[in-house]
């Protein structure tokens, strides 16, 4: 997920055509919202807020699937765990566990879903755990809303959350080609940026990326796709901050089913990598996650 050079390039060789097929709307002034949950405040246990929020997905959007992580432990009928240390393409330090018997990397407490980042050796590759959960295999969807209710972690240098979705077909055609939308990313020492991104394949790995700046990141937030035959957004709270065509023939990756993945890495060749002074353990937080279409 390096993305500055590969945008300069895309941008380079693709010239006009790329822009015009464009639409950066992150200059939109817009505040309308229709979440109510941005500012909610961390109780009295120090966990923050889980009071649900308010999300309306739009016109003639119906909720087709929902973990709101209400129960006792994880549903594996939805979520699955990628496991190991292998760096996962972009040099990452964490090795991801299976979670074992304790759920030492990923819990569920007070209706959230917790992923649990551990410092449990050097400042190296393999030095720390986490958890990154996929619906990969269990459940899938072309189009819609897809939107995930999250309080960020503490932050520091080298942490690297995400709630984001890769197209099905990733174990015959690979990445780029099966495409993947990030719907929120986000850099530990950024606090107040979320990144939403498109990856694709078009002359080799193309992607598109804008960002928007929020408030009180370890309270929650609503972040959310627009998945249609036409194009796709991605927004927080409410608003809507990047746009995409999809209907140029460089995008037909974004006309499969994709899953969703929740997942905490530490470091990396975007993030850079933790320091003595990057705090552990670090928790990311997910209310719910919600898909909904028409
Ligand atoms: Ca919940």
């Amino acid at each position: 997920m390096s993305r500055i050079l590969i945008l300069l390039i895309l941008f380079l060789v693709m010239g006009c055509n790329l822009q015009t097929s464009l639409s950066d709307s992150s200059s939109s002034s817009s505040t309308s919202s229709i979440v109510s949950s941005s500012s909610s405040s961390s109780s009295s246990s120090g966990l923050p807020s889980t009071n649900g929020g308010t999300f309306n997905p739009g016109t003639g959007y119906n909720l087709v699937w929902n973990d709101e992580f209400n129960g006792s432990g994880i549903d594996l009928n939805n979520w699955s765990y990628d496991t190991g240390a292998s760096g996962w393409g972009n040099n990452e330090w964490q090795n991801y566990t299976d979670n074992g018997s304790g759920g030492a990397n990923a819990y569920i407490t007070n209706g959230m879903l917790v992923i649990k980042a551990i410092k449990i050796g050097g400042l190296q590759a393999g030095g720390f755990t986490s958890a990154r959960l996929k619906t990969q295999g269990k459940k899938f969807w072309k189009y819609g809303v897809i939107a995930a209710r999250i309080a960020l972690p503490q932050g520091g240098k080298g942490i690297w959350p995400a709630f984001w979705m890769l197209g099905t077909n990733i174990s015959t055609v690979g990445w780029p080609a099966c495409g993947e939308i990030d719907i929120m990313e986000w850099l530990g020492d950024q606090a107040y940026t979320v990144y939403g991104t498109l990856h694709w394949e078009e002359n080799g790995h193309a992607s598109y990326g804008l960002n928007r700046t929020i408030s009180a990141y370890q309270s929650f937030h609503i972040y959310h796709a627009e998945w249609t035959s036409s194009y796709i957004k991605i927004g927080v709270d409410g608003t809507y901050y990047y746009t995409m065509d999809i209907t140029t023939a460089g995008t037909t990756e974004f006309h499969n089913p994709f899953f969703i993945i929740l997942n905490l890495a530490v470091g990396g060749n975007w993030p850079g990598y933790p320091t003595a002074a990057t705090p552990f353990p670090q928790y990311m937080y997910v209310d719910w996650v919600r898909v909904y279409q028409k």
